[in-house]
Formats: C-alpha cells, structure tokens, sequence
C-alpha cells in the first residue's frame, strides 16, 4: 500500500558499509565472521544538531556449520568471546535468526544465529547521509546478563540526559538494561530495570504528571482466551509502566494496545521509536505482526495517546501501515536478504516540516523514512 505521507525513503547503511576490521569478535577472537545484519537503530539528536543512530550490528560465524556441529558466539568475562557448538540434528533451524534446542521438550530454549552489539553512526541533520561511524565508543556486553548480545536499543532525550533501553540476552533472563548519556555519544550501563521478557521497552521523553512512563511488552509462553463479546485477540499487549526514578516500574492496570480482529495484527505486537509530543498527543509508532510463514509480516502503525493520560487511546490505526517492508529498497542487497515482510521501526524525530522515522528494514539494513507533517494532523 502507498502511504500519502512519504516524502522520502532510503536505506542510509547496510552490511557492506561496516568495517569487518573494527568488529570485536573478528578482531577478538580471529575467527572469519561477517555482517548479517546492521539494523534496529535508535535515534537522537546530538548537541550540535546531526542525528545519532544506534545501529544494533548482527555479527555471525562465516562457516556455521562445521562437521554436523552448529557454531554460534556467546560474550565470556574478560571481555572476550567463545564459540560454542550443538550437534546439528538436535537443532530446529527453520528460523534464519534463532535456533532452537531439540532435546529440551517441556520449554523452549534457543540460540541465535549471530551476536549483537551497537554502533553509533552520526548522520546529517536531516538523517540521508552518514558523516562518521563512531567504532571507538562501540556498545558492547560488559555483563554475564548480555552473554548472546545487545539488541534494539531506543534512545529518549529526557531532559538534559539521554537514557537509552535496549535488550540484553543470555541464558539466566531476556531482560530490559538501561544506559545513560550526557551527550548522546558515551553512554554508561546503569543496569536491568525490567526483569525476564518484556522487550520494546520504551521510554517516554519527559514525564507525565511528575511521573515516568514508559511502553512495555510483556512476553509469556501461556495466554488465556479472551471472551467471546471481545474484538481482542489473545496474546501479547503493549503496556504502559510509571516510575518515580526510571528503575522501579509499576505496570498500569489497564493494557494499552493488543491484536484485535479486522486488524492486519494477528499475532505480535510491541513498542517502536520513542513516542512524539505533538498537538494532538503522545504519537506512537509501534509494530505489528500478521501470521506470515515462519517469522510473520512486520509493519509499523501508529497511535495517539492523551498528553495528560497516557493510558487513554485517542485513536488507534492498526489497518493501514504507515510503513512496510519495500523490496525495491533492498533489491541491490538480494544476495544478503535473509527474511522478508519486515519492517521494524525503532527512532523517530520532527525536523521542520518532517517527520524522520528510523527504522530496520528486514533485519539487515538502516531505513529513514521521511513523512510529511500534515500526517500529524490529518492522519
Ligand atoms: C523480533 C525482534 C526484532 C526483530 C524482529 C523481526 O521482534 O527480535 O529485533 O527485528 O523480531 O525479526
């Protein structure tokens, strides 16, 4: 579908724009790797007025099967890394992105297909150009939490400070971690502040009522049906969470956003790029899923929350995108192309007479998107 609102829209960085020789598990651990990925960046504005990626760069083994093993990277203390290796039979690898244990039947445990760590990438004002990848202030796991990487970060300006979630995974949880900046370029880890699977954790730019807040998305493995007078589906939800400190988070009772019928969201959904005070509210792009194969289609809808009461919904649009997965955009990258249908947005900022939407396209590349602003009135 062709959204009215696009003015502009480009792919600003992909796999073959990064420097195999400045990545940390090449460089730390000699074995061949290479980019699958350089996608999910958050977004800020710096100081002097360029915009900030923070690009969550997916590093794998070249070779990853090696006489009927699977070899996948996990973090070690001392700042290193190791490859660990599984017998391939005992492995499902129908998912590109995650593989899953077979011996384990009573829960679901798996592993990724590559490591994830993040780069700033500066870029012009406007976002459509780079101007320098910043490989000395690389983002990497510090902690035994982080032991299979750090992904999807999302940068908040909240006052003078930006605080950036991303989510942090290993074997003991899937957890939020929160970082801080005083200058959007060296950020410092402050630690876990949401505990086992709730990711897309997103905080909102200035406080509500003297309140944090932020979007959250818990994730089980057990749901319970919704009743038969309800348009809801059963599953996942965004929440909403308030803090007095950004470290202790009280879920607000009532859920913000679910799959609903007659919705192109059927399965999926989570929190996108940090939501945008305009004159109509708090607007929010998040992401959707519709059943689609293995992985689903991923698109980014939006909507509009009350600037006082974030928890009320002032209009929803989950029919039609705002943005889907363009394959004319990643037609040149077909021999890298692993996935399909997926767009994931995950920055955005107002420029002028613009909106700039920041976004991983197909879990391989950096796409902006630029919308006009009459969106915020007219959509
Ligand atoms: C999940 C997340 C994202 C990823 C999408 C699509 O929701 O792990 O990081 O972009 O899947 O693969």
């Amino acid at each position: 579908m062709k959204q009215p609102y696009i003015l502009y829209d480009k792919l600003v960085l992909s796999p073959g724009d990064i420097d195999l020789n400045q990545c940390p598990i090449h460089v730390k651990t000699g074995i061949e790797t290479f980019i699958l990925g350089a996608f999910n960046p958050g977004m800020t504005r710096l100081p002097n007025g360029n915009l900030l990626l923070m690009v969550r760069i997916a590093e794998a083994v070249k070779e990853p099967i090696k006489e009927g093993r699977f070899r996948f990277i996990r973090w070690a203390p001392g700042n290193t890394y190791e490859i660990e290796e599984h017998p391939t039979y005992q492995l499902d690898t129908s998912d590109p992105r995650k593989f899953r244990f077979l011996e384990h039947e009573h829960i679901r445990v798996f592993g990724l297909t590559s490591f994830s760590w993040l780069l700033p990438v500066e870029l012009t004002p406007d976002g459509l150009n780079i101007l320098k990848l910043h490989y000395d202030k690389i983002i990497e796991p510090t902690q035994s939490y982080q032991e299979y990487g750090i992904e999807d970060p999302r940068i908040s300006r909240i006052g003078d400070d930006y605080f950036m979630t991303t989510c942090s995974v290993s074997s003991q949880r899937h957890s939020t971690t929160l970082y801080q900046s005083k200058d959007g370029l060296h950020y410092s880890l402050l630690g876990i502040i949401m505990d086992h699977q709730n990711k897309d954790m997103i905080l909102f730019p200035q406080r509500i009522n003297e309140k944090y807040y932020a979007l959250t998305r818990p994730l089980g493995e057990l749901y319970f049906t919704t009743g038969s007078d309800s348009t809801d589906l059963p599953g996942p939800s965004i929440n909403l969470s308030e803090s007095p400190n950004l470290f202790h988070w009280k879920p607000v009772e009532s859920f913000l956003i679910r799959a609903r019928q007659n919705s192109l969201i059927s399965y999926k959904l989570g929190g996108g790029a940090p939501p945008l005070l305009t004159d109509r509210g708090w607007l929010c792009f998040f992401h959707g899923v519709g059943k689609f194969g293995t992985v689903g289609k991923y698109r980014t809808f939006y909507a509009f929350l009350d600037k006082d009461n974030p928890e009320k919904i002032l209009k929803l649009n989950d029919k039609n995108p705002v943005l889907e997965a363009n394959p004319s955009l990643t037609e040149h990258l077909s021999d890298l192309v692993y996935l399909t249908d997926v767009v994931f947005t995950t920055g955005a900022e107002i420029l002028d007479n613009r909106i700039i939407l920041a976004s991983g396209e197909l879990d391989l590349a950096c796409r902006i998107t630029h919308l006009d602003s009459r969106f915020i009135e007219e959509a």
